[in-house]
């Protein structure tokens, strides 16, 4: 006979107003509130379990307990990740569809990324000596819209590059704001996925010849384990889940921004100290950053944990900003830091801003490499290739904003190039 203990409960009738309102720290708060890594409250109308800390998320990444299909909300998918793409899929589906994704992974691969990337900085920064001043994540979007699109082998006409940039940046920007915003959202990925889903038909009946290693030509041939090419709404969707989220980083990159002018300390460590120091920047700004707030799944039967009984078919929260800020894992949690990566015991459930566990045997995001590379590349030129004033401007960010963001977008003026 397993011993059941009542698992710590949030009462009352549905916290999801809760959640908008107090925001990122909503899910920590209670953890600490309560003691507790695991928690039941009631959100979205329904019984959900709030799992966080290192235990926690290492439960949460357990695939024998839980499931994505259905997980997200159907608001979210249609904005944000798009419907039936990796992020649904379990199990063998799973697997067949994430080795796809990570195909692209190789370091060859990041290299080439890299070249466009550091090419597409240096002809903004051309562009930046001319203009009085500059707001730094719209023009870091749009740089990283080129590189994107470039590096899938997507093709885009210069004419395209503001809208492109604009419908890409409104899937993760409008996915949790409240109507008429969100309409946006849905429009915008309507655009998106015929765009590209066209691209694909092109590459499938020859019109169209990207090159083989691009995520594109990839995509369009993909077979799955019974040798069946990807329906062209799915190989759209998939596309999108490389280049939209690429576009994204932009938000680590005002958040860069921002640490070196709020932390001049840190910043002047990473000329003195060398290039380990920009890894740790880099990991300490993925780490004390809000960004991701947090991912569900669903039980996928009743179980005991840590003596809490789970039922099946519940609706399960993995606290990522609150895991990233548990101060049981991170000493003076809400300082920022990079120095702590310098003797971190790395664990794949502790520091989690792009999801916890493997990255093939699990959902932990396909992309978190180039985003660290693409991070890396954009901290070095804004350390050694630019100089730039800092105006009087509001660096603070709301914390109840999924995603947030500093709030002036870190303004620039007087420009120049320093290489
Ligand atoms: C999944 C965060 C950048 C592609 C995820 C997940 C998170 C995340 C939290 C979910 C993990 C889970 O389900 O347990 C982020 C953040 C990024 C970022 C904060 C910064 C911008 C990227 C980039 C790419 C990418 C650059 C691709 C080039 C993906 C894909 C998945 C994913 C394909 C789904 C993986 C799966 O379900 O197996 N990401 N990501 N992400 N991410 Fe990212
Ligand atoms: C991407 O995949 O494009 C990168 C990260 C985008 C983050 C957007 C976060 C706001 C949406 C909240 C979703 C909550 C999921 C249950």
């Amino acid at each position: 006979m397993s011993h059941h203990t009542q698992m710590p409960k949030e009462t009352g009738l549905d916290h999801s107003l809760k959640v908008l309102k107090e925001g990122y720290p909503y899910f920590l708060k209670r953890r600490e509130e309560m003691d507790t890594d695991v928690f039941e409250t009631t959100i979205l109308g329904q019984k959900a379990y709030c799992l966080g800390g290192e235990s926690g998320a290492e439960l949460f990444y357990d695939t024998s307990k839980f499931k994505r299909d259905k997980a997200m909300p159907k608001p979210v998918q249609k904005v944000l990740t798009g419907q039936h793409g990796v992020q649904s899929l379990d199990g063998k589906k799973h697997e067949d569809r994430k080795k796809m994704f990570m195909s692209l992974m190789s370091p060859k691969e990041l290299d080439r990324l890299t070249t466009l990337l550091e090419n597409y900085w240096y002809q903004s920064a051309k562009k930046w000596e001319s203009m009085d001043q500059i707001v730094l994540y719209d023009e870091v979007k749009e740089i990283l819209c080129r590189t994107a699109c470039e590096w899938a082998g997507v093709p885009l006409l210069e004419e395209e590059v503001k809208d492109t940039t604009r419908n890409l940046a409104n899937l993760f920007e409008k996915t949790a704001s409240i109507s008429p915003s969100y309409l946006q959202g849905t429009h915008s990925r309507k655009k998106l996925e015929n765009w590209i889903k066209k691209l694909v038909q092109q590459v499938r009946n020859g019109e169209l010849k990207p090159e083989e290693n691009t995520t594109l030509y990839v995509f369009s041939w993909h077979r799955d384990d019974i040798g069946k090419l990807m329906d062209e709404d799915v190989a759209a969707v998939e596309v999108l889940n490389i280049i939209r989220p690429i576009v994204a980083v932009a938000i680590y990159i005002a958040f860069t921004a921002q640490a070196l002018i709020q932390y001049p300390n840190e910043a002047e460590k990473l000329i003195t100290k060398g290039s380990k120091q920009y890894q740790y920047f880099v990991q300490e700004v993925r780490r004390f950053y809000p960004f991701f707030p947090f991912q569900a799944a669903i039980t996928t039967k009743d179980f005991t944990w840590n003596g809490y009984p789970f039922k099946k078919e519940t609706l399960t929260v993995l606290d990522i900003y609150g895991t990233n800020h548990d101060p049981k894992i991170w000493e003076n949690a809400d300082q920022f830091f990079p120095d702590r990566f310098n003797d971190w015991k790395e664990s794949p459930f502790s520091f989690i801003p792009q999801g916890g566990g493997d990255h093939l045997g699990g959902h932990r995001c396909a992309g978190e490499w180039i985003t660290i590379k693409v991070m890396n590349v954009c901290l070095d030129f804004l350390v050694n290739q630019l100089s730039f004033s800092v105006p009087k401007q509001d660096l603070e960010f709301n914390l109840t904003k999924f995603p947030t963001l500093p709030n002036s977008k870190i303004i620039f003026s007087n420009v120049k190039r320093t290489k």
